[in-house]
C-alpha cells in the first residue's frame, strides 16, 4: 500500500501569528455583520487551503486537522484524485437533475453502495444532499414499506436538524430549543452507554432494558423502524457494549420492524472497516450514509433491501440536487481511494498510534474518565474525578488550548464533556503524533 499523495501543502504545524490572526479577525467582524448569529463556529480561524492533515489559514498559519470537517474529509481535503474527478465532471455538465435526465455517475455510486454496505442481499439506493435528508428518507421508506407510523430512537442520538430529524435528535440545546413543535410518533429509549450504565451491565441487558420499554410503551405492531448510530457521534462517541446492537437487530427482525443504521458519521472506513455495523455482525435493513462518502462534496444515500426501497410508489423519493453529478464524481474517486489505499486499514493504524497514547494519558489523569471509540473515531470523556460528573468547563479549556496551539479538535457529548478525534485517514503519522502530544500537554496543564 502506498500512502496517497496529501496534496501540495507542507504537512507541518506552523504558527506565524497568534490565533486567530489579523486577517481572520477581520473576517470574523464581517461574519458578525452578515451571518446569522444562529450559525456559530468552533474556531474563528478562516481557511484558505487544506490538504492531507493540515488546514492553512488566511494568515499563513498551518494547523493540524484532527476533525476532518466533522468526519467528512476522510480521504484528505482537496484530495488530488477527488479534485481531478470533480474538474473532469464540471467540464462535462454540472447538473441535469437525475429525475429529469439521468446520468451514469448516480448509478455507479448506487452500485458501490450496494457492494460495500453490510449484507449480500439485493439492494437499491437513493441519493440525497445531506445526512439529515438521508435519515428523513430512510424513515419515509420504512413507514411506507411497513405501513406503521412509529419510530424508535435512543438517548444521546443525533440524526440532524430538519424538523423530523430534530425530533429524532436527543439534545435540546442547541439543536431543538424553541424550534418545535416536533414530528409525532417518535419514541426514545436508553442506549447502551457502558461508562454511565450500572457497572457490569452487558449489551444484552442494555438491549433488554430498551426493548422492554418499546414493547410496553410503543408496541412492535405500531413500529416502522428503530434508527440507531452504531457508534453515537454528536452524543459523545458512545460505543455500545458488545451484544447490544445484535440483540436490537434480532428483536427487530423477529417482528418486521426495520433496523435502520445511521452510519453518516461512522461509515466509509472511519471506524476501521467500511461500516461500523461490520464489526457487530449486524446487517441493517436500511443504512443512511453521507459525510465521508464524497471527500467534502455534499452527498448522502439511503441503501436497503430491494423490496423495501422499491415499495415506495414511483416519484415518492427525490429532490432537485440529490445525487448531483459533481458530488457523485467526487464519491466515486473517494471510494476508489479508500479501496486502493486501504483507508480502513489506515483508520486501524491511527487507532494503534492514538489509543495507547490516550490510555496512557487517562492512567495519569483521573479527569479523563474514559477513552473510547474505534478506528479513527476516538474520544476522551472528561469528568470531575471526585464525583464522576461531566466537566464541560474543563473540556472547553483543553479544547481552547489545543486550538491556540494550532490543533483542531472538536467536542461532542450530551454534556459537552467529550473531546473527539476524527483525523483525515490520510494524515501523516508524524502530524497525528504531534497533535496528540499537544492534546496530552493541554490535558495535563489544565488538570495539574
Ligand atoms: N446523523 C450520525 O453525525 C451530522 C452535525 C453538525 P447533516 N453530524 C454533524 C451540526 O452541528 O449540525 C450527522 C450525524 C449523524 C446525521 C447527521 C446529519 O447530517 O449532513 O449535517 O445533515
Amino acid at each position: 500500500m502506498t500512502a496517497p499523495h496529501p496534496g501540495g501543502l507542507d504537512q507541518r504545524r506552523r504558527l506565524v501569528t497568534e490565533l486567530p490572526g489579523p486577517r481572520s479577525r477581520e473576517l470574523s467582524a464581517r461574519r458578525a455583520a452578515t451571518v446569522s448569529a444562529g450559525v456559530t463556529v468552533a474556531m474563528p480561524v478562516f481557511i484558505a487551503a487544506a490538504g492531507g492533515g493540515v488546514l492553512l489559514d488566511v494568515d499563513g498559519n498551518s494547523l493540524i486537522d484532527l476533525g476532518s470537517g466533522i468526519a467528512v474529509t476522510s480521504v484528505g481535503n482537496a484530495a488530488p484524485a477527488v479534485v481531478t474527478a470533480v474538474q473532469a465532471q464540471v467540464e462535462q455538465f454540472t447538473h441535469t437533475c437525475f429525475m429529469v435526465t439521468p446520468y451514469e455517475g448516480y448509478l455507479a455510486v448506487c452500485e458501490e453502495l450496494a457492494n460495500l454496505t453490510p449484507g449480500e442481499h439485493d439492494k437499491r439506493s437513493a441519493l440525497f444532499n445531506s445526512g439529515a435528508e438521508a435519515v428523513e428518507n430512510a424513515i419515509k421508506v420504512a413507514r411506507h414499506a411497513t405501513g406503521r407510523p412509529a419510530v424508535v430512537v435512543f438517548d444521546h442520538a443525533y440524526h440532524g436538524r430538519t424538523n423530523l430529524t430534530m425530533a429524532l435528535t436527543a439534545k435540546a440545546m442547541p439543536y431543538k430549543h424553541r424550534f418545535g413543535p416536533f414530528a409525532p410518533e417518535i419514541y426514545r429509549v436508553p442506549v447502551s452507554y457502558p461508562f454511565r450504565d450500572p457497572a457490569g451491565m452487558s449489551g444484552e441487558q442494555a438491549a433488554a432494558r430498551a426493548l422492554d420499554l418499546i414493547d410496553t410503551q410503543v408496541g412492535a405492531e405500531q413500529l416502522a423502524c428503530v434508527v440507531i448510530e452504531p457508534i453515537q457521534g454528536e452524543g459523545g462517541f458512545i460505543v455500545p457494549a458488545p451484544g447490544f446492537l445484535p440483540a436490537i437487530a434480532q428483536w427487530c427482525a423477529e417482528r418486521g420492524v426495520l433496523f435502520v443504521a445511521d452510519e453518516i458519521q461512522t461509515g466509509f472506513c472511519r471506524t476501521g472497516d467500511w461500516f461500523a455495523c461490520d464489526h457487530n455482525n449486524v446487517i441493517p435493513d436500511l443504512i443512511a450514509t453521507a459525510k465521508g462518502i464524497a471527500g467534502g462534496l455534499p452527498l448522502a444515500g439511503v441503501t436497503g433491501r430491494a423490496h423495501l426501497m422499491n415499495a415506495v410508489h414511483p416519484g415518492g423519493l427525490g429532490g432537485t440536487y440529490g445525487g448531483n453529478p459533481v458530488a457523485c464524481a467526487a464519491a466515486l474517486a473517494s471510494i476508489t481511494m479508500m479501496r486502493e489505499h486501504d483507508l480502513a486499514g489506515a483508520a486501524r493504524r491511527i487507532e494503534a498510534i492514538a489509543a495507547p497514547k490516550l490510555h496512557a494519558l487517562a492512567a495519569r489523569c483521573p479527569a479523563v474518565g474514559q477513552v473510547r471509540g474505534r478506528g479513527a473515531m476516538l474520544a476522551l470523556e472528561l469528568i470531575d474525578p471526585a464525583t464522576g460528573a461531566p466537566d464541560p468547563a474543563l473540556t472547553t479549556q483543553i479544547v481552547h488550548a489545543c486550538h491556540n496551539a494550532g490543533v483542531v479538535v472538536l467536542t461532542c457529548g450530551t454534556y459537552a464533556n467529550v473531546i473527539r478525534l476524527l483525523p483525515p485517514l490520510v494524515i501523516p503519522h508524524a502530524l497525528l503524533t504531534e497533535g496528540l502530544d499537544v492534546l496530552t500537554h493541554a490535558v495535563l496543564t489544565a488538570t495539574t
